[in-house]
């Protein structure tokens, strides 16, 4: 097992950070000192090499383990602790999949820190995100079709993270159950909506890691509660 995927067995709880949004000094050393396991770096549109270099100068004086998921080649910074990559299991786009991929190992070749790298396979549900919107993904699946796309990442490419994506509205609790117990060998994160402990309790409940994004940018107070409510939730499994 790589030092990376060793590290992201400890994270139960995770803040999102978008480099194309402002955070205040004192808000930042807030979340980087929550007792949160990282801090990701990462947003849909907007993400240049200069607010995402300037973000991680900022993150790295508070010492907490800081990953870049990588969503534009034009804005791959050095000094990350990680590098998530993002493949979109449920678009009919191969861009998405394979093709930006197989860009930036054609772009940046030799100097690539593979031993840093970690694979997402993404599943990506709320039809009105951002993301959703990008990368075209077929957002109307059950939670069976859902669970199929699990299988794919967790068993037939073996990814080390399955990403259960509801960016900007919580999920299915129906879908999470049936996901989570298609994931057997993958840490199955899930992102979107958690906006406070209740829905925090829950998330943690049905994934390994959970990841808290937009409420930071809304309410900081309700989004520092949710890493005590992560903390205190033990993960479910049948
Ligand atoms: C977004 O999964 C993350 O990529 C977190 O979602 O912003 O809705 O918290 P929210």
């Amino acid at each position: 097992m790589t030092v990376v995927r060793q590290m992201i067995e400890s994270w139960r709880h995770v803040f999102k950070l978008d480099p194309d949004r402002d955070i205040s000094e004192e808000e930042l050393r807030a979340v980087c000192q929550s007792g949160t396991d990282a801090i990701l770096v990462g947003g849909s549109t907007g993400v240049t090499y200069e607010n995402t270099s300037l973000l991680l100068s900022r993150i790295q004086d508070y010492g907490v383990p800081c990953a870049l998921e990588v969503s534009d080649l034009t804005a791959v910074v050095p000094g990350f602790d990680a590098y998530m990559i993002p493949m979109v299991l449920n678009t009919p786009d191969p861009a998405w999949i394979i093709g930006h991929h197989r860009r930036g190992v054609e772009r940046y070749g030799d100097f690539i820190p593979w031993e840093l790298l970690l694979a997402e396979g993404y599943i990506v549900l709320n039809e009105n995100s951002a993301v959703a919107r990008l990368t075209g993904a077929d957002t109307g699946l059950s939670a069976d079709e859902a669970a199929a796309c699990a299988h794919v990442a967790d068993k037939l490419m073996a990814l080390p993270i399955v990403y259960l994506e509801y960016s900007g509205s919580f999920g299915d609790v129906e879908t999470m159950k049936t996901v989570r117990d298609a994931v057997s060998h993958a840490r199955l994160f899930y992102g979107g909506g958690v906006a406070g402990p209740e829905q925090a309790q829950l998330a943690a409940s049905l994934a390994d890691t959970v990841v808290v994004g937009n409420i930071v940018y809304s309410d900081i107070e309700r989004a520092l509660s949710t890493v005590e409510a992560v903390k205190q939730t033990a993960l479910f499994k049948e």
